[in-house]
């Protein structure tokens, strides 16, 4: 079993062993971990719980919840949004839990593909690649210049692989709860920006970013959605497992389609709440669907 690690400006820890900014020790957080954006969710989800016996929420706010569901240890960790967040979150949850961890993601995305409407629920069971903005193509404005165009001013990684066994009971269990016409499967790209990474049109920013969706389908053509998190959890999951097998993170990826970004369609607040109820269960099913 991993030793307890001490405080650094490294790894920085409180007094009793509490991470930075998700404040957890070891042995808060199951080794099984649905991990949503909306705190709101986390609760709504937690509810399906046999028994809650750890929930808390740090200043920096990420919301932990640990409880058994069919009897099997779990944890729901709500992080907000964004690449940074997931970021802290799998590294000090890797860093209080022992031994391997299966880790789902349950969030919202945008959808850019053939199959994607608002309301329907993608798993990433390709993978996901990172969309970035290239800072150094806009170096140039700083002085007033022109961008360098030499440079391309968004970068779209290569796909990281989903576990093929977690993504498969996912679109499973979800096909189970909300019927087999509410779940796609593709691609996701998962973005620096809600906006400019996403290919939304800012008239307050200078962007050069009106052919990016489309490059995004070009480089990725299974590519579905688009959001904030996935592929930074599924690289992490990549990069703890080539550390040992005790270390390993196996890690899967769905989310509800909340905009349209071909038909410029919004989603309902009614439509979300069914969603997160019904794909709530089929999310913690999955989560104890497969063994370590
Ligand atoms: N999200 C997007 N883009 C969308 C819809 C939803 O990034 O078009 C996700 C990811 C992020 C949050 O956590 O929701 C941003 O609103």
């Amino acid at each position: 079993a991993p030793a307890s690690r001490m405080s650094s400006a490294n790894f920085p820890l409180d007094p009793e062993g509490h991470t930075y900014h998700v404040g957890v020790k070891m042995g808060r957080v199951a080794n099984r971990i649905l991990t949503v954006g909306d705190p709101e969710r986390a609760h709504r989800i937690a509810k399906s719980l046999d028994s809650k016996d750890f929930v808390f929420t740090s200043k920096r706010g990420f919301t932990t919840i640990t409880g058994a569901y069919k009897g099997v240890p779990v944890s729901i960790v709500a992080i907000g949004m964004g690449t940074p967040m997931a970021d802290m979150m799998v590294r000090e949850i890797r860093a209080t839990v022992e031994g391997p961890i299966q880790l789902i993601r349950f969030g919202s995305c945008g959808g850019i593909g053939t199959r994607s409407q608002v309301g329907l629920i993608a798993v990433a069971k390709d993978g996901a690649a990172s969309v970035t903005r290239n800072n150094d193509f806009f170096a140039p404005m700083y002085a007033g210049n022109a961008p360098d165009e030499s440079l391309s001013p968004y970068v779209i990684s290569e796909a990281c692989p989903a576990d093929k066994e977690i993504s498969e009971a996912l679109v499973d269990a979800l096909r189970k709860r909300i019927g087999d016409d509410s779940v796609i499967t593709g691609m996701n790209a998962t973005a620096d920006s809600f906006y400019s990474s996403q290919g939304r049109l800012d008239p307050g920013f200078n962007d050069y970013n009106q052919d990016l969706i489309e490059a995004i389908r070009k480089r990725h053509p299974n590519c579905e959605t688009l959001e904030m998190e996935s592929f930074t959890l599924l690289h992490l999951a990549r990069c703890a497992s080539f550390v040992s097998k005790e270390n390993s993170i196996r890690a899967a990826a769905c989310a509800m389609i909340f905009a349209d970004r071909k038909a410029n369609d919004f989603i309902a607040p009614e439509t979300v709440e069914r969603l997160e109820n019904d794909a709530g269960l089929a999310v913690l099913d999955a989560l104890v669907a497969c063994p370590f």
